[in-house]
Formats: C-alpha cells, sequence, structure tokens
C-alpha cells in the first residue's frame, strides 16, 4: 500500500495558519470530493480554509457536505493566505480564473495523480500510479494520523469511485478498494451516495439521450455506431452542454460495436465526441479535425459541415476495421 511521507508536504501544512485549496475547472466528483474532504481535515485541524474552483460545484455534486463553501475566484477578497494548495490539477492552466489566487499566495504546494503533472508547485506530491486524488487524501489521512468521519467519507467515495467508473476503470487497485473500505467502516450512508453520484440524472439529460437514441445508426457491418444531437432537441428540451454527458458511451456499448462517435449540432461549431475499446484508436481522428483527447475517448468542436465530417470520421474508422480484421 502506497505511504504518504512527503515531510515538506506535511509540515507545510502544519506550519500554515491558513490555506487556500483549489481544484480544476469543470470540476468532477474526484475534483470536489478530494477537495472537500481535504477541506474538512485541515479545517479539523484548526486551519483557516478556502476552497474555491473556477466554475461552480455541479448541481449532482451540491449535496455533498461542505458543497455550499466552495466559492467562486470573484467571490475571494484580496486576503493574505500562508499556503495554497492545488488538488487534482494535472497543470495549472487546469486552474482556470482560480490561478491568480493561487499564486498571490505565500507557497504553493499540491497533490495530484496524473502522470503528466509537470510538478509545478514548489512542493509536490504527484503520483501517476494513484486511481484519484482522493485516494491521495486518504493516505494524507492516514499521514496526519486522523480517522475520517461521515462526511470526508463520502466526499473520499465520491471522488475515487467517480475516478474509477464506479471501481470498473483499469485504474481501479488494491489501494482503492482499501480505501473504499476504509470509508465504509465510518458508516457513511453509501447506497444513498452512491445512487446521488452514478445514478440520478437530470430530466433535461434523459430527453436528450431519448432524442440521440432514435438517431443511432450503425455502420461497417455493425462495427461503428453513431448519434446525432440536433440544435432543435437541444431548443425543444431546454437543455445545455452539461446534459450531454455520457450519451455517447450508448452508442459504444452495444456488442459488435468498436468505434462510436456523437455529432452535437446545438452550436455554431459541431462538438463531436468519439469513444473506441482498444485496439482500436480515436484520437488521431479527432485530431484530423482539430481536436484531441485520449486514445480510446476523444472530441472536437469543427466548423465542418455535418455530412463532411461524418464521411471523413466514417472514411477513417472503416480503414481501421478493414485493418484490424
Ligand atoms: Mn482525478
Amino acid at each position: 500500500m502506497m505511504k504518504m511521507n512527503n515531510k515538506l508536504l506535511l509540515s507545510a501544512l502544519y506550519g500554515a495558519d491558513s490555506i487556500l485549496m483549489c481544484t480544476h475547472i469543470s470540476p468532477d466528483g474526484d475534483a470536489i470530493g478530494s477537495m472537500l474532504a481535504c477541506g474538512r481535515l485541515l479545517d479539523k485541524m484548526g486551519k483557516k480554509v478556502y476552497m474555491v474552483c473556477a466554475d461552480p460545484v455541479p448541481a449532482k455534486l451540491r449535496f455533498l457536505p461542505g458543497a455550499d463553501k466552495v466559492l467562486l475566484p470573484d467571490a475571494l477578497e484580496e486576503m493574505s493566505v500562508d499556503l495554497a494548495l492545488a488538488l487534482d490539477c494535472a497543470d495549472e492552466s487546469r486552474m482556470g480564473k482560480c490561478f491568480d489566487a493561487y499564486s498571490r499566495c505565500k507557497n504553493h504546494v499540491q497533490i495530484d495523480h496524473h502522470d503528466t503533472n509537470p510538478q509545478y508547485a514548489a512542493i509536490n506530491e504527484v503520483d501517476g500510479h494513484a486511481s484519484s486524488t482522493g485516494c491521495m487524501i486518504w493516505r494524507l489521512m492516514k499521514a496526519m494520523n486522523v480517522e475520517p468521519d461521515k462526511e470526508m467519507a463520502a466526499c473520499i467515495y465520491t471522488a475515487i469511485s467517480t475516478d474509477t467508473g464506479n471501481f470498473s476503470f483499469s485504474n481501479t487497485d488494491e489501494e482503492t478498494f482499501a480505501c473504499a473500505a476504509a470509508m465504509v467502516k465510518t458508516g457513511f450512508d453509501l447506497n444513498d451516495i452512491s445512487r446521488k453520484v452514478h445514478l440520478l440524472r437530470e430530466e433535461k439529460h434523459v430527453r436528450l439521450l431519448g432524442s440521440a437514441l432514435k438517431s443511432l445508426r450503425l455502420f461497417a457491418d455493425g462495427n461503428c455506431a453513431c448519434m446525432t444531437l440536433t440544435k432543435e432537441a437541444f431548443e425543444a428540451i431546454g437543455a445545455g452542454n452539461e446534459h450531454t454527458d455520457g450519451i455517447v458511451n450508448y452508442a459504444l456499448n452495444i456488442p459488435g460495436v468498436k468505434m462510436a462517435y456523437l455529432m452535437d449540432l446545438h452550436e455554431e461549431k459541431h462538438k463531436i465526441s468519439f469513444r473506441a475499446i482498444a485496439p482500436y484508436r480515436v484520437s488521431h481522428i479527432a485530431a484530423m479535425l482539430g481536436g484531441g483527447g485520449h486514445v480510446l475517448a476523444a472530441g472536437c468542436r469543427t466548423e465542418m459541415a455535418e455530412e463532411e465530417a461524418a464521411e471523413l470520421i466514417e472514411r477513417e474508422m472503416r480503414k481501421q476495421i478493414e485493418e484490424l480484421k
């Protein structure tokens, strides 16, 4: 089991009276969960804690204990803070508008689990093998000899279960389950938290999904699939960008499908999301359209007409199907 024995980090945290914590733009469960758990930990130690994020806490995470204390950067007054702690930020640009407040602090530390992290703080606790930043906050608790309470457990559980796809991605390791076990031991309401984090979907999302499913089309002998979200559907439903999360996966998760894409036409620049299962790849297709991402999950925004983009994407996908036959 990994241990945190970063003495510099521990003494920086013990030595600070006031700590500003920040996490990344478009925050997910790991970003918010790890910040809230760590904020509660530091608060218990008598620190003056400020939690800040460039974007509001997503509606589905606002039930988490302490979520109402997360500030937007504009709400921060000019103040003198001893220490800035960045969480789950792979690089400084991920802090977005929080970066100004972060830079104004006297000293800088970070805790993160992205292996591309360039170690931008004065003290860096970065472990690319950790499944989540939440897991690293658990390491911090152990290093500080603090037992998690139910509130911290709800936050940490949200963090680790989000970043591991509810304990199913390949980053899910022994430590992830050990951490989950330690959280369950506190007696927090796992069923309630799990339902809120992993099952509940806003009505607008479900309606948008319905409209996407109607457009489902398979091609390349059922090896590929695509769906479309029209501007009309967005308008009729009153949906926005925050309601499209995960829709593309319904096309990928059909038996036999290796690559899928979702074309979202509701803004001037069409947004296209790509997914693949290994050994198929979609990042290069996204890159051909000016986007990027991971080998198995990528995206782009393009001014190219719908038909033209679809033709290019489908040609590239068919090519791969032929090559890997
Ligand atoms: Mn994370």
